[in-house]
Formats: structure tokens, sequence, C-alpha cells
């Protein structure tokens, strides 16, 4: 399918071409957790289960390869201690990439179609908080979508009541009790934010700002699927911090952070 087709195509019957593809390839017919890894979270996955399964982001319907340093571009199947099948999305679409909001969730929408009913976002985000170092994990509770748009088309309203589900929380504060919560404000990038635009974030109440999850979690909440939000604050937002922004930076506060992260998913994954 080329990028054409897709945008041509009706965005469900996209993710049920993509959903049978990876049943195929990966010969599992129903997957029960997704996961979506973002900037720092690369290997995070690593200790969840067993890889059973890689494939390449580019040869599943209607997904293409990332364009960030950083991100990974293959879809894995892997099976938990537990005997739950995870599909890890190494390869998020970022809405910078201008290539529309259906390419942003088809990943989402892709995982629903595979049997999907959890829904792991992950991120690497600016932090408000001046208490969160550079590699703090804090659980998203909530999000304010500052993209001035909505993966959902046409008449469809959808409640987003607890939309990070709170049970999950709870088990990942059974796993760890010092995490943190924090709301998440998407902007569309690629750029960061201006000092002025972070304080503006922090007065309409978020304290975590980034560039992908929450038009992903809307997608993951229409398809019936409960979300689970995790940020790794990888540096302090523009001008809460006296250094400017670099994505160096945020690449070595995700390599620091690294093994704690991955042994916090994968405990959190192993109780869900
Ligand atoms: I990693 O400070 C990472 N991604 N918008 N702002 C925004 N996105 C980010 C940031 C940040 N850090």
């Amino acid at each position: 399918m080329s990028y054409t087709e897709f945008l041509n195509a009706d965005p469900f019957d996209a993710a049920r071409d993509a959903a049978a593809y990876i049943a195929e390839e990966t010969g599992v017919d129903s997957h029960d957790v997704a996961l979506v890894l973002g900037s720092g979270w690369g290997d995070a996955a690593e200790l969840i289960g067993e890889t059973t399964a890689t494939l390449s982001a580019s040869e599943i319907p209607g997904f293409t390869a990332p364009s960030v340093e950083g991100h990974v571009g293959t879809i894995r199947s892997v099976l938990t201690k537990e005997g739950k099948r995870a599909l890890v999305l190494g390869a998020r679409t970022h809405y910078y990439e201008g290539k529309g909001v259906r390419s942003v969730v088809h990943g989402v929408r892709t995982a629903a179609a595979t049997g999907c009913k959890t829904l792991v976002l992950t991120n690497g985000c600016g932090g408000l908080n001046e208490d969160w170092a550079p590699g703090t994990p804090v659980l998203i509770s909530d999000h304010i979508n500052l993209t001035a748009t909505s993966p959902l088309e046409g008449a469809t309203f959808v409640d987003l009541t607890d939309l990070y589900s709170s049970r999950i929380r709870s088990l990942a504060r059974e796993v760890d009790p010092s995490l943190d919560e924090g709301v998440y404000a998407q902007f569309t990038g690629p750029h960061y934010e201006t000092p002025a635009e972070v304080q503006y974030a922090k007065r309409i109440g978020a304290s975590l700002v980034g560039m992908s999850t929450a038009l992903e979690a809307i997608a993951g909440r229409h398809a019936g699927m409960e979300v689970f939000g995790i940020s790794l604050v990888t540096n302090l937002a523009a001008g809460i911090s006296p250094v400017p922004l670099s994505h160096e930076e945020v690449l070595e506060a995700g390599q620091a952070a690294g093994p704690r992260i991955s042994k916090l998913l994968a405990e959190i994954i192993a109780k869900l």
C-alpha cells in the first residue's frame, strides 16, 4: 500500500490490512498489549519478554520508516513470562513529519486491530517541574492537546474522562511508589517551545511538554483500548533550565535512565 493509497483508504480498513500482515508475519493471531516506544525508551522493551518476531515497519501496510535519530523502525512481537503477547512499536510517526494525523495514529489503530486491549504510550519530553532531573520517569495523568487537530473524523464524540487509566497508574505506583504524575501538553513541534510558551503551558495546567502521545491516546480510547502513558523527562523545558536544549542532551539522558525505565516498564506490563 503506497502512501497515496493509504491516504485514500478508510483508516480502519488500512489498520485491518496492517493487522492481518502482522498476524501472518509473526504467526501470532492476536496480541494483548501494545507498546509505543518514544525517545529514550528504545531499549526499554528488552526485559518485557522474548522477542519472537521482528518486522521492519516500512513493510507493513500504511507504515513509513521513521525520520528521527534515536527512533527505531521495527515492530516486534514479544512473549511475556505471563504468556501475554506484546506488540512493540518502535516506529512512531510524529505529527511534525507532515504525513497527516491518520499516519500518526495508524500504529495505534493497527494495534487495536491486532486485538490489543491495552495501549502503553511512552515518550521523551520536557519537564516544567524543577524537581524532575533529566532521566526522571513521570506518569501521565491527563493531557492538553495543543495540536489544533484530532485523529477522529466526523461526528465522533468520544469521552476522554480518565483517558490515562487510573487503574494502571496505581499498578505503576505499586511497582515504584516514588513515581510522580503530570499533565502532558502536546505541541506540534518540531521546534521546541519558547520560554513564553512554556510559561503558557504551565498556566493552563501542564507539567510536561512534548510532540506526541495525546493524538495517539485519543485514537486508542476511540478504538476501545485502556491507555497508559509514561514520559521520560529528558530535559527541563525551555526557560525552566538556564541551558539551551539539544537533541544530544535528550539522547544522553535517555541512555542514562535506560536500566531504571526498562525494569519499570517490564514490571508494569507484568501486572496488567
Ligand atoms: I525529548 O522540551 C523532548 N521532546 N515539545 N519540548 C517538546 N518536546 C520535547 C522536549 C521539549 N523534549
